[in-house]
């Protein structure tokens, strides 16, 4: 079976599918390592690691290009984050297919204007584009993929945006109608509670995805229990650790004046260079160098 077609299952069993956010090919290979289920391709991830915000800043070519990369580096599927599909439902049927040669296995597309803002600022610019407006996305997204495994994720913003739960089920419908095999629905509340009455009130077919950055109080058997999610996304935890991690070892060699004290607490070079790959270039050496 081939990575769409086996997200594409995952996402349908009981089973609920984690996935870990990555910003280049490096963090998805530790995720994959880690034993996530996928990679998620965050923008916001991305855009951090460029020192930008998360607000259509960098170009869809920048997201595209590392998509690619990451999708070669790994073998658990990808989702990409492709915010509000970069314009019109015509810059999206023109944008999915580009995903898809890239190698990821689902987009994830969200019901906000371009350019977005990003959900978890306090008091962003988080407008939504009329329901109509999204499920013409939807659909385009969904005409333009050429697997038939390839998923389309919709994201409705309606809890992030204030316009609450019944906006959120409406439009969470609306785009089940058009053809979403999944819906992400998000929330900034440092509690779950806003979800789980959600949740509990979907009677959709679609499953659910879940991104629980805000309220990580809920854990993954709570939400294996909810029955109806499919999917759950960390959506930031490689790029927070990495800053945990530079700032704690960069502020010890400069308070140590040296790296003598922080090397044995680091991987090693050895380690690196078989995150590179290197075990894989010595066989094609052994084979090919005559
Ligand atoms: C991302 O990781 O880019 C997401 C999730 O879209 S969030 O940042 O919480 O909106
Ligand atoms: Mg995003």
């Amino acid at each position: 079976m081939n990575r769409n077609a086996r997200f594409r299952q995952k996402l349908q069993d009981s089973a609920l599918m984690h996935a870990m956010s990555a910003h280049n090919p490096l963090s998805a290979r530790l995720a994959a390592d880690a034993g996530f289920d996928a990679v998620w391709g965050s923008g916001f991830e991305l855009s951090a690691s460029y020192a930008v915000p998360d607000a259509n800043i960098l170009s869809p070519s920048q997201h595209l290009d590392m998509m690619r990369a990451i999708a070669a580096a790994v073998d658990v599927p990808v989702i990409a984050d492709i915010d509000t599909g970069f314009g019109n439902a015509i810059n999206v049927s023109y944008m999915v297919p580009q995903y898809e040669a890239a190698g990821v296995s689902a987009v994830v597309m969200e019901d906000k204007t371009f350019p977005k803002d990003t959900s978890l600022r306090a008091s962003g610019r988080q407008e939504l584009v009329r329901v109509e407006e999204f499920q013409g996305k939807i659909e385009a997204a969904c005409g333009a993929r050429r697997d038939a495994d390839f998923c389309v994720i919709a994201r409705t913003e309606a809890l992030i945006a204030g316009a609450g739960e019944q906006e959120a089920l409406a439009r969470a419908r609306a785009y089940e109608a058009a053809g979403a095999d999944a819906i992400l629905i998000h929330s900034k509340q440092s509690t779950p509670d806003e979800i789980l009455s959600f949740v509990a009130a979907w009677q959709g077919r679609a499953p659910l995805v879940l991104v629980p950055t805000a309220y990580p109080q809920l854990r993954e058997s709570d939400i294996q229990a909810l029955a109806k999610v499919g999917l759950v996304i960390y959506g930031n935890h490689a790029i927070r650790a990495a800053v945990g991690a530079m700032r704690d070892v960069f502020a010890r060699i400069r308070r140590d004046g040296g790296i003598h004290q922080v090397d044995a607490g680091l991987p090693t070079v050895k380690e690196i260079i078989a995150l590179q790959g290197d075990a894989h270039m010595r066989e094609l050496e052994r084979r090919y160098l005559k």
